[in-house]
């Protein structure tokens, strides 16, 4: 056993990957991170705080997926989605001004990895479309899903088999009367309201 963990000490820890310049992922491609950690140069992509306006980690363009990536902080403006888009396997360590953001009209898929630490939001929604969270952890967060304040097009939310805990406003939140929520299998502890600003008839869970 002592050889054994010797062996051991002796690889250096996989240090982070700084990013720089925001990686786009192609139309239609797959980024694997391979589970490395990757964090924002915070004077070219932003510091993490709840400044405006701070360039993502990643780009995402339409069909493309992003797996096995853990981003640390900073992590700035986290993930772009440009239409539909995967997300595997992707932790978020401490959340930067958000998590992830559907900048254009499609579908989310986001399956396993983890959301900690967003001091407000985790998924913005500021394009039409559908966000379905499988499998996924979030701890210490103000919101996991916000459709873009005052917009009243149709945003489709799920939430399965999730384990939620210490939220401080809501899981899923809208300002829209055409949004829906459904939230299924999924387990909270200290969340105050699970649906915010949906129009009766618009909820389930189960
Ligand atoms: C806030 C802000 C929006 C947009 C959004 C985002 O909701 O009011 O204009 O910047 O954050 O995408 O982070
Ligand atoms: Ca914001
Ligand atoms: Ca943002």
């Amino acid at each position: 056993l002592g050889l054994v963990s010797s062996l051991f000490a002796a690889l250096p820890a996989q240090a982070a990957t700084t990013v720089s310049t925001t990686i786009v992922v192609p139309a239609g491609t797959t980024y694997d991170g391979k589970g490395q950690t990757f964090v924002a140069n915070a004077s070219t992509l932003g510091d993490g705080g709840q400044g405006e306006n701070q360039k993502p980690v990643f780009k995402l363009e339409a069909g493309a997926t992003l797996k096995n990536v853990i981003l640390g902080a900073p992590a700035a403006d986290g993930v772009h989605c440009y239409g539909n888009c995967t997300i595997s396997n992707v932790t978020w360590q401490d959340v930067g001004e958000d998590a992830l953001t559907l900048k254009s009209p499609g579908t989310v898929n986001i399956t396993g990895g983890g959301a900690y630490k967003a001091y407000d939001k985790v998924f913005q929604m500021n394009a039409a479309g559908t966000i379905n969270i499988k499998n996924f952890k979030a701890n210490d967060i103000g919101k996991l899903v916000r459709q873009n304040g005052g917009t009243t097009f149709q945003v489709n939310m799920t939430v399965d088999s999730s384990d939620i805990s210490d939220v401080k406003d809501s899981i899923l939140r809208t300002d829209s009367s055409v949004s829906q929520g459904k939230i299924t299998n999924t387990r909270y502890h200290n969340v105050p309201t699970l649906f915010k600003g949906f129009s009766s008839g618009k909820t389930s869970q189960s």
